[in-house]
């Protein structure tokens, strides 16, 4: 990995945006202007829309996932990006609620972080087509740390697949 001057490491690491409220795909665009403004944008997948899962009864989502590359800790990461939801004015509701906005950290390197406040890779992310999908369109060969498998083969076998949509404006 490269080295900064301060001698802190960039890493490259995955996040999925969700929104089903509002304007969806003006809520996607704008959390991805504030992101870029501390970490890069090295890739956005396509926009899916997505049926919920977990709570059914809620709008359809659209979502995408980024690659970024950032001299972040994993902390300060999750810190910068809920901070960009509170202040895109993202509530706390119940869980798998509608939201604004929803950013959530995938991947960070292959680092696994288990703790009450940071969980990374994603708990649920083998199990979410919603996930899988786009991730599989933009680091098909990506192993997840854990379960030494290939996004690309996750999001083949995954269940929910009929539910995930490539969208575009005007659908
Ligand atoms: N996020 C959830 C729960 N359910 N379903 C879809 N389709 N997309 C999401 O982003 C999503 C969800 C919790 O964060
Ligand atoms: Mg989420
Ligand atoms: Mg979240």
């Amino acid at each position: 990995m490269p080295l900064l001057e301060d001698g802190g490491k960039l890493a490259i690491a995955y996040l999925c945006l969700g929104s089903n409220l509002e304007d969806r795909m003006a809520n996607l665009d704008k959390a991805v202007a504030l992101l870029s403004k501390r970490v890069d944008i090295e890739k956005v997948s396509s926009i899916y829309e997505t049926e919920p899962i977990g709570y059914k009864e809620q709008p359809p989502f659209l979502n995408v996932v980024c690659q970024i590359t950032t001299a972040l800790n994993p902390w300060e990461l999750l810190h910068f990006v809920k901070d960009i939801e509170t202040d895109m004015g993202r509530v706390q509701n119940f869980s798998n609620s509608p939201r604004l906005i929803d950013i959530d950290i995938l991947f960070y390197g292959r680092e696994v972080i288990r703790t009450d406040e940071l969980n990374i890779p994603h708990r649920r992310l083998a199990e979410r087509a919603f996930v899988l999908i786009p991730l599989a369109e933009i680091a098909p060969q990506l192993t997840h740390p854990e379960l030494d498998r290939e996004i690309s083969e996750l999001a083949e076998v995954v269940e929910g697949r009929a539910g995930v949509r490539k969208w575009t404006l005007g659908d």
